[in-house]
């Protein structure tokens, strides 16, 4: 029996995606998406600010497989905390196809963090997006990322646009290359050479350690489906500025998305649409997944 009662407004995965049109090139990487339970194998973090339907590692792995994809990018979720069983177990179960981005707090031993690096693990994600996590110290955030660089790990950073401001020197202080998830979450209402998003874009100008995912698109977009329209300019114009610095992935299971649940499948044919030639997609879908997550 599952003793964790998924949150009453929860949407769950799409259960039938559609066979997107667009055909990812061969070695693709999903490199943003998540598992989730099953809760009552690796329950939830007491410390969670919501509670998911289980997504477990099958689920994904179907669905890598269904939409064309040949890896994975496992990111840990807040509904976790720090407790990365689920993830490690995932990462056990693809065979190697799958790398990790796991949490960790400040008593993480160095056994720990080898013990993950085994399993596929090679970055830590700090979550500062309010309605999701506590707050961290910086400096306990600044010796996690002091510990990680020796191993070669990446930081993934999520925060919405308007804490940029404020973050800014702590990222670029960050020993490590960082990568910061769906594009740093800019408000796309805006114009995309407004002034909020050009700070977003000096960020990875003047810091080549910096990448972006640009996913997320359906939890950005205030269009919505099935065109999501307004991110188009916002996606487009970081593959096309650093096509060498961007990631993409789908964000199965989709956490916390209260409008609408997406089509995995159409989500994918959405690539050509930011990374219109075969040369961006390859890049975006191939080259720079497997250069970040399998050349350590
Ligand atoms: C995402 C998004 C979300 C959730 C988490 O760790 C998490 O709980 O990342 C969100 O609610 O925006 O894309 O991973």
């Amino acid at each position: 029996m599952n003793t964790f009662q998924m949150d009453k407004d929860w949407l769950v995965f799409h259960p039938h995606p559609s066979r997107p049109s667009f055909r990812p090139p061969p070695g693709a990487v999903d490199a943003h998406c998540h598992v989730f339970g099953p809760g009552d194998v690796f329950p939830y973090a007491p410390e969670r600010k919501y509670t998911p339907c289980d997504a477990p590692a099958a689920k994904l792995f179907e669905l890598r497989d269904w939409l064309g994809f040949e890896r994975n990018v496992i990111v840990q979720a807040t509904c976790h905390g720090a407790d990365n069983r689920a993830l490690v177990d995932a990462l056990e179960r693809s065979h190697g196809r799958a790398r990790g981005v796991a949490t960790a707090r400040a008593g993480v031993s160095d056994a720990d963090l080898e013990t993950l690096h085994a399993a596929g693990v090679r970055g830590l994600r700090f979550n500062f997006v309010k309605r999701l996590a506590d707050s961290i110290p910086r400096e306990t955030l600044m010796t996690l990322a002091a510990r990680i660089a020796p191993l070669g790990w990446h930081t993934v950073i999520y925060f919405e646009a308007i804490e940029l401001p404020e973050l800014y020197d702590f990222i670029t202080s960050l020993p490590t290359t960082v990568v910061v998830d769906h594009m740093g979450r800019p408000d796309v209402s805006q114009p995309v050479d407004g002034p909020e998003f050009a700070l977003f874009l000096r960020l990875m100008r003047e810091h080549p350690r910096i990448w972006s995912k640009v996913s997320g698109t359906e939890r950005l977009s205030r269009s919505g489906p099935p065109d999501y329209d307004d991110v188009v300019p916002f996606s487009r114009r970081v593959v096309e500025s650093f096509p060498d610095r961007v990631l993409w992935g789908t964000d199965w299971p989709h956490p916390n998305l209260k409008s609408h649940m997406p089509d995995d499948g159409k989500l994918v044919d959405f690539i050509p649409r930011i990374a219109a030639s075969a040369e961006l997609q390859r890049k975006l879908l191939v080259d720079n997944p497997m250069r970040l997550y399998w050349t350590i």
